[in-house]
């Protein structure tokens, strides 16, 4: 499927996702989002808001004999991360992370679990009270489902909370095999929210011009929340003076401190369902540690579109990647068949050495004790004629004026020159309902495990709303050579 299929199918999947919650639980008494809307006064506490999954769609199913029959099918998938960014993962039914799985307490489920992997896999319900034949550990509980074959799991569910299903193979966990599995509980908690949110958070070592994480690499340069990077999240919409929920599911190799600015939250719930309410406590970051899952609540009263993001400085990032080097610049290959102290960038070369820009990937970090050639330079070292050069041919006339006319001279430059501002605007190719009225060029400051808590006054809520509900983009005004989408090669995936 194509990177712009993709794309409109992830907006065509949102848009149903949000629209089939009502009905999804007509069943039971768990209010949808658009329900709430036209009884937002009284019902207010009376039921459980259906949780949204945004950019992710909730996994459908039939009811047997009184049994939640779901069906999820382990596959590669096609998942884009952001514009002109797609990679090449392991998920459940087209999407990862998998869709997620809402139930209430008290139902009975089965799950059927095709497996479409090339090897064997196992399905892990994480933190459910289940018999342990349905646990789902391979080799332990159960046999490894084989290429081909089949699983059903079936279960009673006595447990609230937020929790999530993955693979119990540890390498395809960081190849996206996990969905979150939402459990409402049988007595709606109180405070009543108005809006209920699910993030799943993760990351991927991805190599440059590599479309398929290396799950054995520790340097991870895509953070994503629900299988998006910023900008392509899609913001949280807020009115004024809701309350909202907020659930967070860690599956990666790292710990992810979410902070919410504007807004003091308080943690109400971790993967163990609900904290009792004397031992909640308030915050504006809360540590979501790997195989984790944390609920804060809030009262949004203060109006503005606000950043939440993991406050890792790299994972508030795109695409870094200490091995990059001369891959990413304009322009230029790496050179080959040249001698062993250019052609590697160790000893010798300009504008400076390991890594100068004319020269290949040096040969790692921590070879530079006792050098002759210690640099007071960092982050892939450029020279500052090539990089305006650069940048012009990028983004023709911006860039004077972005960077001081010494700044070449200056110990650490460069640090967020090249990434970040108005060479990464990409308003118009990640533009959606959500994004109406944000400020122009606001794409090019939200990079990695980062979106917005939009809280808007009663009519610019309803306003976007009525956007999202009619699908229509916001009609982000289009700056010329100011941002990505000028750029050869980039298109805009409208
Ligand atoms: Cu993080």
């Amino acid at each position: 499927m194509s990177d712009r299929r993709n794309f409109m199918r992830g907006f065509l999947t949102l848009g149903a996702s949000a629209l089939s919650l009502p009905r999804l639980f007509a069943q039971h008494a768990t209010r949808g989002a658009a329900t709430h809307e036209a009884h937002r006064t009284d019902t207010r506490g009376e039921s459980n808001v259906a949780v949204q999954t945004l950019d992710i769609p909730d996994l459908p199913f039939t009811v047997e004999n009184g049994v939640k029959t779901f069906h999820l099918v382990a596959e590669p998938v096609k998942q884009q991360v952001a514009p002109n960014k797609t990679l090449i993962l392991w998920g459940f039914n087209g999407s990862a992370p998998g869709p997620t799985i809402q139930v209430n307490q008290g139902d009975r489920v089965r799950i059927i679990v095709d497996n479409h992997l090339p090897e064997a896999t196992s399905m892990h319900w994480h933190g459910l009270e289940i018999p342990h034949n349905m646990d789902g550990g391979p080799g332990i509980s159960q046999e490894p489902i084989q290429p081909g074959g089949r699983f059903i799991y079936e279960f009673t569910l006595r447990q609230e909370g937020t929790y999530f299903y993955h693979s119990h193979m540890a390498m395809q966990e960081m190849m996206g095999m996990l969905g979150g599995f939402v459990m409402h509980p049988k007595q709606p908690h109180r405070p009543a929210v108005d809006k209920d949110f699910l993030f799943l958070l993760q990351e991927y070592a991805v190599l440059p011009n590599n479309v398929v994480p290396n799950s054995m690499n520790m340097e991870f340069n895509w953070l994503l929340l629900n299988g998006k990077a910023g900008p392509a999240t899609t913001p949280l919409v807020i009115r004024l003076g809701d309350r909202v929920r907020v659930r967070l599911v860690n599956l990666g190799m790292d710990h992810h401190p979410i902070h919410l600015h504007g807004h003091t939250f308080t943690v109400t719930g971790t993967e163990g369902g609900r904290i009792p309410e004397s031992a909640w406590y308030p915050g504006n970051t809360v540590l979501v540690g790997v195989a984790q899952s944390r609920d804060f609540e809030f009262v949004a009263n203060n109006p503005g579109d606000w950043m939440l993001h993991c406050h890792l400085p790299h994972h508030m990032m795109n695409q870094m990647s200490s091995s990059v080097g001369p891959m990413s610049r304009i322009g230029r290959g790496i050179p080959a068949g040249v001698n062993m102290e250019n052609g590697m960038g160790m000893l010798t070369g300009e504008p400076v050495v390991p890594a100068g820009e004319d020269y290949g990937p040096s040969l790692g970090r921590g070879m530079g004790f006792g050098s002759t050639n210690d640099l007071a330079k960092t982050n892939g070292p450029i020279s500052q004629k090539n990089a305006q050069q650069g940048m012009q041919e990028m983004n023709p006339g911006t860039m004077n004026g972005e960077i001081a006319q010494d700044a070449d001279s200056v110990p650490g430059f460069p640090q967020d020159a090249y990434m970040e501002g108005p060479m990464m605007t990409m308003d118009q190719m990640v533009d959606k309902p959500q994004n109406y009225g944000l400020p122009p060029g606001w794409s090019g400051f939200m990079q990695g495990m980062m979106t917005f808590v939009r809280v808007l006054p009663p009519d610019k809520y309803d306003e976007v709303m009525d956007r999202v509900r009619r699908g229509e983009k916001s009609n982000m005004p289009d700056m010329p050579g100011m941002n990505m989408q000028s750029m050869p090669g980039m298109q805009h995936p409208k």
